[in-house]
């Protein structure tokens, strides 16, 4: 059994104490919208920016198709510059995949919460990466299905508070936490993998390169790329906005080690 949290409960039931305040436009190229209403402190925008700013960067936001997952992140589909189509729950691989092979010229990646991915379609995204398909997916890691309350997911670490683990992951009630990008590294037709994080301005600039080299994977025809992305969800995790990329860092890290954990130079062969 892992020990009782002592953190306090925030009340998400009342509106915040103090109003938001805007202190400057951060707003990325391929973003059409200024603000989001996503919550303060979240890792999602964070992570969305990060992506499309190296969409920009390898000029490739014309040919681009993003298919999303369904989570808080979902809320950016409808005001992106680049075609984005929306899968059902845990189903964005299989739907990339059959773009890719339709429309081998373009740019496709998928967008998807741990939820999506590892709860609602973790066979979805195992195939594709076992096909080599060369598609490039991100996965924005939470350890909560966030949209929908916060409830435990299978990437929650021991001892995370998540609405029904109150008193943290306990092994023995929950079992353990499926760790995606070790698994995925273990199989062929896999060219990249990667797990970086949103919590530090250092660890936002590590995590960009790993998006760059996974879509530059894909543009070069190399096998399927994947990276996770850990994201900061304080409003699931029911702690302070300020705790959480702390929070993150003590918590989530350890357990989903950053860093690179495949880089085939060659990749999967390019026939396709
Ligand atoms: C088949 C199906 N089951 C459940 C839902 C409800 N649902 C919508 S978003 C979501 C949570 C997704 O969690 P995650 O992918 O981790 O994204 P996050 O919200 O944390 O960013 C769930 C369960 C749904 N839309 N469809
Ligand atoms: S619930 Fe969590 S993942 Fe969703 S917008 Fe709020 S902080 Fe972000
Ligand atoms: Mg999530």
């Amino acid at each position: 059994m892992t020990a009782r949290r002592t953190l306090p409960l925030i009340a998400t039931d009342l509106p915040p104490t103090e109003p938001a305040r805007l202190v400057d436009d951060f707003t990325p190229a391929l973003i059409d919208i200024g603000a989001h209403h996503l919550c303060p402190g979240c890792g999602e925008p964070v992570a969305m920016r990060s992506i499309l700013e190296v969409i920009d960067e390898l000029e490739v936001a014309a040919r681009t198709i993003a298919v999303f997952g369904i989570g808080c992140y979902t809320a950016f589909s409808n005001n992106l510059d680049v075609e984005v189509l929306q899968a059902l729950h845990g189903r964005a691989p299989s739907l990339a995949t059959g773009v890719k092979r339709a429309k081998p010229g373009t740019v496709v990646l998928t967008v998807q919460g741990d939820g999506d991915m590892v709860n609602e379609g973790l066979q979805e995204v195992i195939h594709a990466a076992a096909r080599g398909e060369r598609i490039t997916c991100f996965m924005l890691d939470n350890g909560v299905f966030g949209e929908t309350g916060g409830h435990l997911t299978a990437t929650t670490v021991l001892g995370q508070r998540t609405k029904n683990t109150l008193d943290g992951r306990d092994a023995e009630r929950h079992g353990y936490p499926i760790r995606l990008s070790d698994l995925l590294a273990q199989l062929d037709g896999v060219a990249y993998v990667a797990r970086g994080a949103v919590n530090t301005a250092g660890n936002v600039a590590r995590t960009k390169r790993m998006i760059h080299q996974a879509l530059d994977n894909q543009l070069h025809g190399r096998g399927f790329s994947f990276v996770e992305i850990l994201t900061m969800c304080p409003t699931g995790w029911f702690i302070e906005t300020a705790e959480a990329p702390d929070y993150l860092r003590d918590h989530l890290a350890p357990v989903h080690r950053l860093g690179v954990l495949k880089q085939d130079p060659l990749g999967a062969p390019t026939e396709r």
